[in-house]
């Protein structure tokens, strides 16, 4: 059965792949798993047939058969889960892997998110100039933390996995605001994930809804 994702009909970032359902098509692309992608406008994700699917009106969503998922993070367990290629068979490293998919949501997105909102939702507050640098310093204080662990290591925990497939995606949203390119060993980590030719492959085919070409 081939899975069903849904993806934004009209790309804000045009093209560039830090809504979710890169990750989506990234795990899928991994595993080796065809996959449909279904678009879906700002309006049509906020109507009662996209939020039966789910119930905050947002992608991505994944429908296999019977079987409906949202949440980026469950929907690439799930994938990594069923199907070779994201999670070690050793039940320890398996473990581990999944705990750097939850670090990555859990501990090193959110204040990257809180960037993003204190930028583009309140930037207009009165307090918006003092909080920036506050958050700033909370997302350098984690990614301070993340390059001691990485060190010089090329994955974070051994071979490539799911856990690093998040971490990277979350550390992408950070490169518009420059706060990356300050931590040289994680900007070459991302780097490693972008050169992965799985990743080439979903983002092609991301970018090909923004220009409206097949990818290449
Ligand atoms: N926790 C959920 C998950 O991980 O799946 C969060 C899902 C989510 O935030 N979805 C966003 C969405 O549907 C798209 S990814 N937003 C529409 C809405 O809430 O009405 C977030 C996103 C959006 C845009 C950019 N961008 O343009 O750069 C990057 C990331």
């Amino acid at each position: 059965m081939i899975p069903t994702i849904t993806a934004f009909e009209s790309s804000p970032d045009r093209g560039q792949g830090l809504a979710r359902d890169m990750r989506v098509r990234w795990a899928l692309e991994e595993t080796g798993k065809p996959y449909d992608v279904r678009l879906v406008s700002f309006k049509a994700m906020k109507e009662p047939a996209h939020r039966a699917l789910h119930p905050f009106g947002q992608i991505p969503t994944y429908q296999e058969g019977g079987l409906t998922l949202f949440e980026s993070g469950a929907i690439v367990h799930h994938i990594a889960q069923c199907h070779a290629g994201l999670l070690p068979d050793e039940p320890d490293a398996r473990a581990r892997a999944i705990m750097w998919m939850f670090a990555a949501l859990n501990t090193v997105e959110p204040p990257i998110l809180d960037l993003q909102t204190a930028r583009f939702a309140e930037g207009d507050k009165p307090w918006t100039a003092e909080r920036l640098p506050l958050i700033k310093d909370r997302i350098r204080h984690r990614l301070g933390e993340l390059a001691v662990y990485l060190g010089d290591a090329e994955w974070l925990d051994g071979a490539f996995s799911a856990g690093d497939l998040m971490m990277v995606h979350t550390l992408q949203r950070l490169k518009p605001s420059g706060i990356l390119c300050e931590y040289p060993s994680l900007s070459a980590y991302v780097a490693r994930g972008e050169a992965r030719p799985a990743y080439q492959r979903a983002f092609a085919a991301q970018l090909a809804v923004f220009t409206g070409q097949a990818p290449g």
